[in-house]
């Protein structure tokens, strides 16, 4: 981080946009337990104890934290209050599924999952937050996992429109910005949590894999279409896993090894934002005979494009031509690492500049507005006493986030449409890949550890007071 190019310009114009959303993001599965009350289904979470490299039960398990999570279902209020104190404008938060269809299949919604949202919004605007609100993260309900095999049967397709039609009519007044899927990028790397596919993952094809991803980036296109039908100010956007890929060396091999790993990601973004599938992808699909199985109609529905690009920036990585080279851990899909780079506790490589070369390269590349939908440090934080008020000296977060952000202002200053920031798991959460509390990133400490110990009391970290600066003086803070 504390590189010599990581360091702001001097004489770049130090402005973020006048209506620039400053936030936070949270994820249900991630944050609100209650995984059995009023009505709910389960979901792949509930049986997915640790994280994305452990093994699925057959039941939920005492040991999964997300069973109780931080118990945001019942304390939506004080946390959201919380939020309104360092004065966020914009909160990204997930509806669960199956809070809303239980198995998924359903005929009918669950009203009082549906209610639940309601006073979640309700809230948010009486605060004068914008909610806004990711349909699918992670959470796909367990039946349509294990009745359908997931996202791999072209049927779920109908059972999220139903799903998408209910969340639209039911909250259009009240909620304008949607994301359709949390990092769709990530089911190749991750089929069960992310595509909510039950065949273990030894046993599907490449075929399999971006048959589904297909059938996704279609109900993906159709809740834009429906939105713009039914919801004429809504904004709807796409999710992607973002992790720039550096060619370890300037040979070229590495070079186009680099290249050709970064278009199996862009190329969700390429399909949500152009509204067909990228020349490249055919022919990766020709020469390697993988049938995607496109219908005209598919062809027709992929024509309804985003109206912004949102993303996960959390670290970059490296490709070499040279596939024997190890690879590092990272946000699921992970890579070589980068001998310039410090890494975060575990292991995920730091770099601001990265999200500097996103957002540009995003945004040449489609001319839309770009969200940066998550962003953060997850770091293993120590409880201790100040005054006699519990709190944690989290110089490390601040220093993390005051560089990515000023990368940020970069990017503006680059004439980059920014229209947010939400930071991930403002308040600490359960992991996603790991299923752990001990790796938090909020500004605000929750009480509660990875044995599932402690009494889920919230405290200020110092990034609290910090953030709260940033948001007060519209960025300027990060360049005194
Ligand atoms: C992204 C997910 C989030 C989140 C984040 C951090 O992949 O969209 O749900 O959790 O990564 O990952 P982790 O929680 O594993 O540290």
């Amino acid at each position: 981080m504390g590189r010599r190019g990581a360091r702001p310009s001097k004489n770049m114009e130090k402005k973020f946009p006048k209506n620039f959303l400053w936030g936070g993001a949270i994820a249900a599965n991630q944050c609100e337990g209650a995984y059995d009350e009023d009505g709910k289904g389960l979901s792949v979470q509930d049986v997915t104890p640790h994280g994305i490299y452990g093994e699925i039960t057959a039941a939920p398990t005492p040991d999964n934290l997300k069973l109780k999570g931080i118990d945001f279902y019942h304390r939506f209020r004080s946390d959201i209050a919380l939020f309104a104190e360092m004065g966020f404008t914009a909160l990204r938060l997930s509806v669960a599924w199956s809070r809303i269809y239980p198995n998924g299949d359903d005929a009918e919604p669950n009203e009082k999952g549906l209610q639940f949202y309601d006073s979640v919004f309700d809230e948010c605007r009486r605060y004068g937050i914008e909610p806004i609100v990711t349909i699918s993260h992670y959470e796909t309900p367990l039946h349509l996992a294990r009745r359908y095999d997931g996202w791999r049967n072209r049927t779920l397709i109908g059972f999220y429109e139903k799903y998408v039609r209910t969340l639209f009519s039911r909250y259009g007044g009240k909620v304008k910005y949607w994301i359709t899927f949390n990092e769709i990028n990530s089911l190749l790397h991750s089929p069960f949590m992310s595509g909510g596919i039950a065949t273990p993952r030894e046993k599907l094809t490449e075929q399999d894999l971006y048959r589904a991803a297909h059938h996704e980036l279609v109900a993906s296109a159709l809740a834009t279409k429906i939105a713009h039908e039914m919801l004429p100010d809504a904004k709807v956007g796409c999710m992607i896993l973002s992790m720039p890929v550096y060619p370890l060396t300037p040979d070229p091999d590495d070079v186009l090894a680099a290249l050709s790993a970064e278009q199996k990601n862009d190329f969700y973004a390429d399909v949500h934002a152009r509204g067909e599938y990228p020349g490249y992808m055919l022919r990766y699909f020709r020469e390697k005979g993988i049938r995607i199985d496109m219908t005209a109609e598919d062809e027709e529905i992929l024509k309804n494009t985003v109206d912004f690009i949102s993303f996960s920036y959390y670290m970059s990585a490296c490709e070499s031509a040279d596939k024997s080279l190890p690879k590092g851990p990272g946000n699921i899909i992970g890579g070589i690492p980068n001998p310039y780079l410090q890494q975060s506790e575990w292991g995920w490589q730091i770099d601001p500049q990265g999200l500097r070369f996103v957002l540009n390269k995003y945004y040449y590349r489609y001319q839309k507005p770009l969200l940066i939908a998550e962003n953060g440090l997850g770091a293993a934080d120590k409880l201790i006493l100040e005054g006699g008020v519990p709190t944690v000296n989290d110089d490390y977060r601040i220093e993390y986030m005051q560089a990515h952000l000023r990368q940020a202002a970069e990017a503006i200053a680059d004439g980059v449409e920014v229209m947010g920031y939400t930071a991930w798991g403002c308040i600490d959460l359960v992991s996603a890949t790991t299923a752990e509390m001990k790796k938090r990133y909020g500004f605000i400490y929750v009480d509660r550890n990875n044995d599932g110990s402690g009494t889920l009391d919230r405290y200020r970290k110092k990034s609290f007071g910090w953030y709260k600066r940033v948001i007060a003086t519209n960025g300027a803070s990060l360049f005194e």
